[in-house]
């Protein structure tokens, strides 16, 4: 990534014995000023470096931050390859747009651990204190713009697969949120660990997808995703945690989360990929918390747009709706269960 990367790696090699100011620069072939000036910016991330004369420097702790030097060295997937970001930002998804439009390469990834600008879908904001972990990803897929409708569905489901391995029981609700199910709900808890029965379900994760072309060509596609990991600066109304999910005393840190979760999202991109949405289709249905579910979907200015029983999603994502005039499709809008007495 960058010099003060190299610095941290070597850091982290050298562990509990410390290494000397003049051998990182020797090593980075920089001046010991430059290295100074390097460890200064990694305290200043939250990593404490201890500085002994004559023994030199040694990393004592790392912070829990979703930031690009804690992110990075955790994930697997090759399709993430250049890490961006920091402490905090406005909104990662402008950020990555910013760096798509400067031609970042598909793959580009952009962290925060808290944003003063996030956004949700249509003009809503994306509440993103201290405890969640926010990111953005820059994608050049080579498809037409019409393929490109089941991708927020296809980044859900990765999601989902990322906080499986924390053992979370995340569940999707059409079009793209990630939900905690309640613990009745949930059916079977992944390695049998307690659940915190007193938090009832709530919107664990978003995804904000957004998308630059011209004609039919896909220029660049930005998506974003906002994970509550813990109520950092105290709980968002309707909002679930990933903390809910696990046994008292049982904590996580963000950069695994991160990292899980962008793993996650490749994987899922890539069954995409090669076999279009079908190749997830099954998944996105199996993870559903809508299926079966009576449901009335609005679009943004309050416009019924469907309703009816959930029945699925179609090749396009659209959520199919059965209704007494038989079944419909809906491209868009937000899902409400339908009142039985209205
Ligand atoms: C979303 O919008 O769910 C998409 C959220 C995407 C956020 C990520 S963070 C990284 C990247 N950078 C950005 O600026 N954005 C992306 P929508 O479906 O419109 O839901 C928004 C609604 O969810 C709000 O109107 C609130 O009701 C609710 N909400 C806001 N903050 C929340 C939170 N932290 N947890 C749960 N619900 C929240």
């Amino acid at each position: 990534m960058s010099r003060r990367s190299d610095v941290l790696e070597a850091l982290r090699e050298a562990a509990g014995e410390g290494v000397s100011g003049e051998a990182l620069a020797t090593r980075l072939e920089v001046s010991r000023a430059a290295v100074a000036k390097h460890v200064a910016a990694l305290r200043a991330l939250g990593y404490e470096i201890a500085g002994v004369a004559g023994a030199g420097y040694r990393l004592l702790s790392a912070p829990d931050l979703p930031i690009p030097e804690e992110v990075a060295p955790l994930v697997e997937d090759l399709l993430w390859v250049r890490f961006e970001g920091g402490i905090e930002t406005g909104s990662t998804n402008d950020d990555a747009k910013v760096l798509a439009r400067a031609g970042a390469p598909a793959g580009t990834v952009v962290l925060a651990a808290r944003q003063y600008a996030g956004r949700g879908r249509l003009g809503r904001t994306w509440e993103s204190a201290d405890g969640g972990l926010y990111l953005s990803v820059v994608l050049r897929p080579e498809v037409g713009v019409v393929d490109l409708a089941p991708v927020p569905l296809v980044v859900s489901v990765g999601v989902v697969r990322g906080l499986e391995r924390f053992g979370v029981d995340a569940r999707l609700k059409w079009p793209n949120d990630v939900w905690l199910a309640s613990g009745e709900e949930a059916h079977g808890t992944a390695r049998g660990s307690p659940r915190d029965a007193g938090r009832g379900p709530g919107k664990l994760a978003g995804i904000l997808v957004e998308i630059s072309a011209e004609s039919d060509r896909v220029d660049w596609l930005v998506a974003g995703v906002g994970v509550n990991v813990r109520p950092g600066g105290g709980r968002v109304a309707g909002a679930a945690y990933v903390t809910d999910a696990l046994a008292a005393g049982v904590d996580v840190r963000l950069p695994a989360v991160a990292a899980a979760v962008l793993d996650g999202i490749a994987a899922s991109l890539a069954a995409w990929s090669a076999g279009g949405f079908e190749a997830v289709r099954d998944d996105y249905e199996r993870l559903s918390m809508l299926i079966g579910a009576d449901v009335v979907v609005r679009d943004a200015g309050g416009v019924v747009r469907g309703s009816g029983t959930v029945q699925g999603v179609d090749a396009f994502g659209r959520l199919l709706l059965a209704g007494p005039a038989g079944t419909v499709a809906v491209s868009a809008g937000d899902v409400t269960l339908r009142d039985p007495e209205a």
